[in-house]
């Protein structure tokens, strides 16, 4: 074995700065050039402090002009503002959740999408109360499905897998009526509210934008999770790589791009077909490399084990190494630059969602029923585009790292039974992870989440702050963006345990695991809420009290503040490494990083110097510790 060494972001830079050279060569654009044309950005904007919701304005708010035309002040048009942001976020998340409700409804034995986890199906439907006794699994799947959806807009009640939380966290809640009703309800109030001449109350704003975010984190996305491991396997671990690397010059590269894992599975089963391979030789290649970018990518890896090209800002990288038969797309977090990039080059941009349309695209419009034919077609074509390369401008920077993903909560409660020796029922039991934390042979746990974002140094602030938490003990579960980040420096290689401390080291190699584990895409997280709340359970303390935090530290998309809010709603004090268009509003700054905790006993903390950020969580944790005693 060769010898084990963290790739560094300065390796990343290199690599990109010699793709960058070929951008130059075909006359291509690309972030790094856009970002100098929109520096500086506008104050206003910046600190929250402008408001275009009617026509009297926009107004922005200086010294001179401290209330726009209707009188509103800067707290409540940040306050505002925040909202919206949320609402966004989690409509996106939620939607998504709902095209997976609608794939299980459409799954069937003979069909595209079939059931993949009967298992999981019928814990949920026992846990939602639905018979599945002497039933037909997709007569199941049709009810939980349908059940599923109702959750987006039933007139009464509130969110089912609530009640997943410990009891404390769910009369916080009900107490502070932040528990969320219908998930579209939640999201339409928060418009409601934002409109103009509604609230311009900061406390009300930032309520609605947790129970908007609870809407998302305990409805929209844990629907979207739970229902993809039914229908595409609960993920268990397995081998892959991440970076530019993976790309395989000799092969048809396919690059899966988005969020979606309807698409992206579908065209991994065909690339994977004997049929296509003996095609794309026919055509010059060697085979077919399916590799991808963002949450699809997640989804796909933590399945199925297909490697991860890199994390958003790396979407433009794919196509300048001149070697992308197809970049495919279905939803979010794609760069409309995509699509004139791919222009300089023979790579197919082909989108595949009626929500995600895009100009100098290819549009392969994607459903349950077609499913199977349209991914055929989308392989067919980008195994043809083979030939279209122009051999001049392809080169893939040799970087890549091996990484262990698959780290659902089943898998890490299995994977850390090896540590100790308790009796695993048929879910498992949190005690040895428990037993890790309380004996401080881990100090505690930290989830890093979110994007990467030129406004700081992309994935530096990720891989540090990993490093600098592996190396005090403390464990790492990491999703979206971020777990890229980890995979592509070597922290989900299991050799990684040798930057770790004493005793993460140990706990390492004694579960056999990487000290930085992938629970998956953004939607995933709700996985995390999962895990926090049954090891809360099983401790019987409120998820408030455990030595656990969770750290944004790039994050960039409205996506990503509905779930820093609901991971606060849940009790996990988040740190920020990018200001969500707050800091305009004393009184907005003060709700964000204390107020709350009044609420659901956490709050944000953001700030913007890497070390200070880490030494916080750190501190933190032994905080919490310190009041449990332990
Ligand atoms: Fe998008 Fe989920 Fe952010 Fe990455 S981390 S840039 S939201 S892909 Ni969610
Ligand atoms: Fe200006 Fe008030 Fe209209 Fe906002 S709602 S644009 S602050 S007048």
């Amino acid at each position: 074995m060769s010898e084990f060494k963290l790739t560094t972001v300065e390796e990343f830079e290199a690599a990109t700065a010699r793709l960058l050279e070929t951008g130059a060569k075909v006359g291509a654009d690309a972030w790094q050039f856009r970002v100098k044309n929109q520096t500086p950005h506008c104050k206003f904007g910046e600190e929250g402090v402008c408001c275009r919701i009617c026509t009297m304005g926009p107004c922005r708010i200086t010294k001179k002009a401290p209330r726009g035309i209707c009188g509103c002040d800067v707290h409540g048009i940040v306050g505002r503002n925040y909202l919206k942001f949320t609402a966004g976020g989690s409509a996106t998340h939620s939607d998504h959740g709902r095209e997976i409700c609608h794939t299980l409804y459409e799954s069937a034995a003979d069909g595209c999408y079939k059931v993949k986890d009967p298992d999981k199906l019928i814990r949920i439907a026992k846990e939602w109360g639905i018979e599945t006794e002497g039933k037909d699994i997709y007569d199941l799947a049709h009810e939980v499905a349908e059940t599923g959806l109702m959750e987006y807009g039933k007139p009464f009640g509130t969110q089912r897998f609530l009640k997943r939380a410990p009891e404390s966290q769910q009369e916080l809640w009900e107490k502070n009526e932040l528990a969320p009703r219908a998930i579209d309800r939640e999201v339409s109030c928060s418009l409601h509210m934002s409109h103009m001449g509604c609230s311009s109350k900061p406390e009300a704003l930032v309520k609605q934008a947790i129970r908007a975010g609870l809407s998302d984190g305990w409805g929209g996305s844990m629907m979207g999770t739970e229902f993809s491991d039914v229908l595409f396997g609960t993920p268990k671990p397995i081998e892959t790589e991440a970076n530019l690397g993976v790309m395989v010059e000799d092969n048809v590269n396919i690059v899966v791009h988005g969020h979606d894992p309807s698409l992206s599975e579908m065209i991994c089963e065909f690339a994977d077909d004997p049929e296509m391979i003996a095609y794309a030789k026919e055509q010059g290649a060697k085979g077919i490399t399916v590799s991808g970018v963002c949450c699809t990518s997640n989804e796909v890896a933590m399945r199925r084990g297909i490697p991860m090209a890199g994390n958003f800002l790396q979407q433009e990288n794919v196509v300048l190494t001149g070697a992308c038969e197809a970049i495919v797309v279905d939803v979010q977090c794609i760069f409309p630059a995509l699509g004139p990039l791919s222009k300089c080059f023979h790579t197919k941009f082909i989108t595949t969602s009626p929500i995600a349309q895009m100009p100098d695209s290819e549009f392969i419009r994607f459903d349950a029923h077609t499913a199977g034919e349209k991914a055929k077609l989308i392989v067919r074509t980008a195994i043809e585009n083979f030939k279209n390369r122009k051999p001049e401008l392809v080169h893939i920077p040799q970087l890549k790292q091996k990484a262990t993903v698959g780290y659902s909560t089943e898998a890490i409660v299995k994977a850390l039974d090896g540590v100790t020796n308790s009796q695993v029922d048929e879910l498992g039991t949190t005690k040895p992870l428990l037993e890790c934390i309380t004996s401080g042979v881990l100090r505690g746990a930290v989830a890093m989440v979110g994007c990467n974002n030129p406004r700081v140094r992309p994935d530096l602030a990720h891989i540090e702050l990993m490093k600098k938490l592996v190396a005090n003990d403390i464990i790492i579960i990491a999703s979206g963006c971020s777990a890229q980040a980890a995979a592509k420096a070597g922290l989900m290689d299991k050799r990684a345990k040798d930057v770790c401390g004493a005793g993460l080291k140990r706990v390492c190699e004694l579960a056999d695991i990487p000290p930085v584990l992938h629970m998956g895409s953004c939607v995933d997280i709700s996985r995390m809420l999962v895990l926090a709340a049954t090891l809360a359970k099983d401790a019987g303390l409120h998820i408030s009290q455990l030595p656990v935090v969770g750290c944004a530290p790039e994050w960039m998309s409205e996506k990503a503040v509905s779930i820093g809010n609901y991971v606060i709603g849940s009790g996990i004090d988040t740190f920020l490494g990018v200001d969500p268009y707050a800091c305009g509003s004393s009184e907005m700054v003060e709700i964000l990083t204390n107020g709350t905790k009044e609420w659901v006993e956490a709050a944000f903390t953001v700030e913007k110097d890497i070390e200070k950020l880490g030494d916080a969580m750190i501190a933190k944790i032994e905080e919490k510790r310190a009041a449990l005693g332990i």
